[in-house]
């Protein structure tokens, strides 16, 4: 297969630094010749421009949305790049940067594919918007917004309006859910597949939960967006806002296993890597086995 990586070196959405460092990271630890190994014809992008933001340019007492403009921007890019990948016959495989690139990339698959759904694997729902945000880090906001719900500027990303329905949305491996992000789960009867119930079933029940309900919704198209801090801290602890409790590699590989194994997933994103913050590259090294463990099934 074709495989165009892009790097989007974005910080903006989580508002702490060195997340941004993490495509040049992974591409210097072999990111690219892992692919190749596996038999794909890999082109990189490089990395998706970031506007710098200075404090002098956030607008004074509105703290909402932070660093709107530059995310909005960057977004808009990532959609169109991931829209001509697709068009293009390739598979993109975005490498993030902080998880607000979301929106942009699964925009652009929107665009390509009527009949998508969502896959998003996290610790937390990014299901907030700018009222119910506790932080206005944007970086919450991207499921939500790719719904059609929250500020307009980021429902109106790379196109008007909603880009996928509520009910082609599955969110795996959530434990830290803020109240309006609970509220708008039971609003809008989204698929939730928190922590507790992975332990209470299996994450094999959850994946097969997951394909009986794109069978049934006749999605066609799946776009796969990996959130780092999906996994336990003891072996991610390189990431942003983790929280405890969350899945081991095995679990993580196993359902990426099943959900590949339905041949359906078109596009990825792997985000939210902070090498800043790693303890002896131990989440590199992960997410480089990770995307070697993927590009092997795909
Ligand atoms: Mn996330």
């Amino acid at each position: 297969m074709k495989i165009n990586v892009i790097g989007v070196p974005l910080h903006l959405g989580c508002d702490c630094m060195g997340v941004e460092r993490a495509p040049n990271y992974l591409r210097e630890r072999g990111l690219v010749g892992i692919i190749r190994r596996n038999g794909h014809r890999v082109f990189d992008l490089g990395n998706l421009y970031v506007p710098p933001v200075s404090e002098e340019d956030r607008p004074a007492g509105d703290d909402s949305l932070k660093n709107l403009d530059a995310i909005v921007e960057v977004n808009n890019n990532l959609a169109e790049l991931v829209y001509d990948t697709l068009r293009g016959g390739a598979f993109p495989l975005v490498i993030g940067g902080d998880h607000s690139l979301g929106l942009g990339s699964a925009s652009g698959v929107g665009k390509c594919y009527d009949d998508f759904g969502v896959i998003w694997l996290d610790a937390h729902g990014d299901l907030n918007t700018a009222e119910t945000s506790p932080s206005g880090n944007i970086h919450g906001m991207p499921l939500s917004a790719l719904m059609g719900m929250g500020s307009r500027e980021l429902v109106n990303v790379y196109g008007e309006g909603f880009k996928v329905h509520p009910e082609n949305v599955f969110l795996v491996g959530a434990r830290s859910l803020d109240e309006g992000e609970i509220t708008l789960i039971y609003r809008e009867n989204l698929s939730v597949y928190p922590m507790k119930t992975i332990r209470e079933n299996d994450i094999d029940a959850v994946a097969g939960d997951i394909k009986r309900k794109i069978k049934e919704r006749k999605i066609r198209n799946v776009h796969f967006s990996i959130d780092i801090d999906c996994l336990d801290p003891a072996y991610a602890p390189g990431t942003g806002t983790p929280v405890r409790g969350g899945l081991t590699p095995t679990e993580c590989k196993r359902f990426i296993d099943s959900i590949l194994s339905t041949n359906l997933v078109k596009s990825m994103d792997i985000v939210e890597l902070n090498p800043s913050l790693d303890i002896d590259d131990r989440t590199t090294r992960l997410c480089l086995e990770l995307i070697d463990y993927v590009t092997n099934r795909i």
